[in-house]
């Protein structure tokens, strides 16, 4: 029969393994490590529509995303969701060759034109995304970003 004196040893012997198996642990905490999810949106269409597609996008709170945003239309456009920017981590905007890292708040495609945007959701919630280009929005490009749980 062990006494509490044997039963505190092996807690602590528990506690222990429990602690040297901490630092994978941490390491898989570290979100900007984990490997990007996919997504795609345009700009305008090949026809000149003046619309997202699509005009909705949803991405879960804490996962890696790469955004693939392109303009296949004549004209240019802006992806513009500020609150939603205000709602992500950016690890990097990637452009031909160029990375560009920090805060982004608004971006501009001229025709032709891709980007790719790496960041990680952290505020659950629903934002608008429009174009501000001078009735673009009047004309629907418009939609939502949903960052969800
Ligand atoms: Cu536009």
């Amino acid at each position: 029969m062990l006494s509490w004196v044997y039963r505190s040893l092996l807690l602590g012997v528990c506690l222990l393994m429990l602690w040297a198996g901490m630092p994978d642990t941490a390491a898989a905490r570290d979100l900007s490590k984990q490997p990007p999810q996919d997504q795609s949106i345009q700009l305008g269409t090949a026809d000149s529509q003046l619309v997202f597609v699509p005009k909705d996008l949803t991405f879960r709170n804490g996962s890696l995303y790469r955004l693939h945003l392109s303009n296949p239309s004549q004209l240019k456009h802006y992806f513009t969701a500020k609150d939603f920017a205000d709602a992500v981590w950016t690890r990097k905007l990637e452009v031909a060759g160029v990375e560009i890292k920090g805060q982004i708040r608004e971006i501009e495609l001229k025709p032709g034109a891709s980007v790719e945007w790496q960041f990680i959701p952290l505020k659950s919630g629903v934002y608008s995304l429009v174009c501000t280009i001078p009735g673009h929005a009047e004309a629907g490009m418009l939609g939502h970003i949903t960052i969800s749980d």
